[in-house]
């Protein structure tokens, strides 16, 4: 029968061999039977229709892979990848987050903060994240308007100030310009009376005295020579007011002005 040999003594039947004959054909492994034989294919291949051929199996289209991103297959096996942002475990099917933040990948040049699959970087209060979403610029608050600066803003790394004007100061909002009440803190110099202005402060001064070129200082008014009619006769200028005297014959007029000769 076919499978079998004539042994030596004519009579017996022997089994052939066909792996060791090399009659076989398979195209990996070859196990001898009792008047037949089998092929088997390695780990990876799977028999062909005609029992002999050893066909790759795919394992990504068969979706034995496991693979959980991408699966790329290869003759006698296949490979596994992941996309951008992850990386291959050690199972060498399972995909990781990349953790960018902490291998400094990220090149966040202030905040990192790690997400699923990637990353986003943020920036300190004042600065503002740039294009390459990256990169951390400051923000001009004075030119943008978000300053709320009552008078000057002053642009800064990261923040900005606010400054007033002559005759202000800053309010403890650091922002608001409050008019400063030179009367009531003592910087005035105003030699009499002092009145507040919004910026600014005015000196004046009491009866018999006026405001010097300086704006401050009260000089006395010389009432004897500005007005030659303050006295009848004889005029005596004192600080701050003045007054009238008469000759020896004669009284000073109860309008104090005025003098009467005596009788
Ligand atoms: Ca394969
Ligand atoms: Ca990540
Ligand atoms: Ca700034
Ligand atoms: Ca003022």
């Amino acid at each position: 029968m076919a499978g079998y040999q004539l042994a030596a003594d004519g009579k017996t039947c022997n089994d052939i061999n066909e792996c060791s004959v090399g009659t076989s054909q398979c195209g990996h492994n070859c196990i001898n039977t009792d008047g037949s034989y089998a092929c088997s294919c390695k780990t990876g291949y799977q028999l062909a229709a005609d029992g002999k051929t050893c066909n790759d199996i795919n394992e990504c289209s068969v979706g034995t892979s496991q693979c959980r991103h991408n699966c790329i297959n290869t003759d006698g096996s296949y490979a596994c990848s992941c996309k951008a942002g992850y990386q291959l475990a050690a199972d060498g099917k399972t995909c990781n987050d990349i953790n960018e933040c902490f291998g400094g990948t990220s090149q966040c040049e202030h905040n990192c903060t790690n997400t699923d699959g990637s990353y986003a970087c943020s920036c300190m209060a004042g600065y503002q994240l740039a294009a390459d979403g990256k990169t951390c610029n400051d923000i001009n608050e004075c030119s943008g308007g978000t300053s709320q600066c009552g008078h000057n803003c002053t642009n800064t790394d990261g923040s900005y100030a606010c400054s007033c004007m002559a005759g202000y100061q800053l309010a403890a909002d650091r922002k608001t310009c409050n008019d400063i009440n030179e009367c009531s803190v003592g910087t005035s110099q105003c030699g009499h009376n002092c009145t507040n202005t919004d910026g600014s402060y005015a000196c004046s001064c009491m009866a018999g005295y006026q405001l010097a070129t300086d704006r401050k200082t009260c000089n006395d008014v010389n009432e004897c020579d500005t007005d030659k009619d303050s006295c009848d006769r004889i005029c005596i200028n004192i600080e701050g007011f003045y007054q009238c005297s008469c000759r020896p014959g004669y009284v000073l007029h109860g309008d104090g002005r005025t003098c009467i000769r005596m009788v």
